[in-house]
């Protein structure tokens, strides 16, 4: 990807002796391995780095195991007017939380540099590097370090492993293409512990939390003629079984596994609002859907925040499906009376 946008990026990481890198809030694999990759890799070529995310600046169980994170800063340590920012895996400013103020102080006096791969991104950078053609970010900042001549290490390449397993998967989505295991083979010659890797992300979790799932997963609501399947987490279910929110991501991965639907979705009470995760298996797009709702993501993962209940939420997300069902189908009644008849 040698876009104008992609070579002034490269120019401006590869000539600047310090840098400020910030992922998405509530981070996830991509966001942190991405980021976390970049901070070591600048580490190892004398460029000073700080590194961070919004409050609550905490990660899920599953990514403690990321090497870099002990090398992180708290976002009420992060430079107020960083002349270069770096951002990754966030698609607008106000997925930085906290750090969108430094953003916007980069933008206008500096450079906003941003990484990503979301088609939703609504381009808030001064240099946008998005390539949604990418499975996850983390193929961007390699492609950075290729083209910046900068060798991966060992922590480096765990990192971006992580990013790349996360956004597809573990090589199960749609964004698995030769591409993604060609990138994979390179990493893993890292001599990187896959097995436990898998195993931390995606596999092991509290007994307490596995208790939960079951209650929500028994809660799930079917509505077959959809094909849209839902269920969600309250305070009361994280208080009862003593589970930090940032440990459902998973959830989703369960749900989207009934047959009877293609369209997946889970609610989840936070403070600032409903969060909602959806996963489709169809083409219907999940992307514009969420967009619907002033979130984002891409056709088969997104997500938004909505500020009301959440029988609400999914008496409209349910509507929203519908539309996007009756849509599809005129399309397909247009494209086949369009199709010359074999007879
Ligand atoms: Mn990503």
């Amino acid at each position: 990807m040698a876009t104008s946008e992609f070579v002034r990026a490269v120019e401006l990481i590869g000539s600047a002796s310090s840098l400020t890198l910030a992922c998405h809030l509530l981070p996830d694999g991509d966001a942190l391995g991405s980021m976390l990759a970049l901070h070591h890799l600048c580490r190892a070529h004398g460029v000073d780095s700080v590194a961070s995310w919004s409050e609550p600046f905490e990660v899920a169980p599953h990514y403690t195991f990321l090497p870099g994170l002990d090398l992180t800063t708290k976002p009420a340590d992060f430079p107020r007017e960083p002349p270069l920012m770096v951002t990754f895996d966030c698609g607008s400013l106000e997925r930085l939380g906290d750090l969108a103020a430094p953003a916007r102080w980069a933008r206008e006096h500096g450079e906003l540099v941003v990484l990503d791969h979301h088609a939703s991104n609504d381009l808030y950078g001064s240099v946008n590097v998005v390539d949604t053609t990418a499975a996850a970010t983390a193929v961007v900042v390699r492609d950075i370090a290729r083209a910046l001549d900068w060798p991966l290490d060992r922590d480096t390449a765990l990192c971006l492993y992580a990013g790349l397993v996360t956004d597809t998967g573990r090589f199960q989505y749609a964004n698995t293409t030769p591409a993604v295991f060609a990138l994979a083979e390179e990493l893993s010659r890292f001599d990187l512990p896959l097995a436990d890797i898998t195993r931390q992300l995606f596999e092991q979790h509290r007994f307490d939390y596995v208790q939960m799932v079951g209650a929500c997963l028994a809660r799930a609501e079917l509505d077959r003629e959809l094909r849209f399947v839902a269920t969600w987490v309250t305070n009361f279910d994280l208080d009862g079984f003593g589970v930090e929110v940032e440990e459902t991501e998973g959830l989703i991965d369960l749900i989207r596994r009934t047959a009877e639907a293609d369209i997946a979705c889970v609610c989840k009470e936070t403070p600032e609002g409903i969060r909602v995760s959806l996963r489709s298996v169809s083409d219907i797009d999940v992307g514009s859907i969420a967009a619907r709702f002033g979130g984002g993501g891409h056709q088969y993962a997104a997500g938004f925040v909505a500020p009301y209940p959440v029988t609400d939420v999914i008496g409209d997300l349910k509507a929203a499906v519908r539309d996007a069902r009756h849509a599809g189908e005129l399309h397909d009644e247009a494209s086949a009376a369009e199709a010359p008849r074999a007879e």
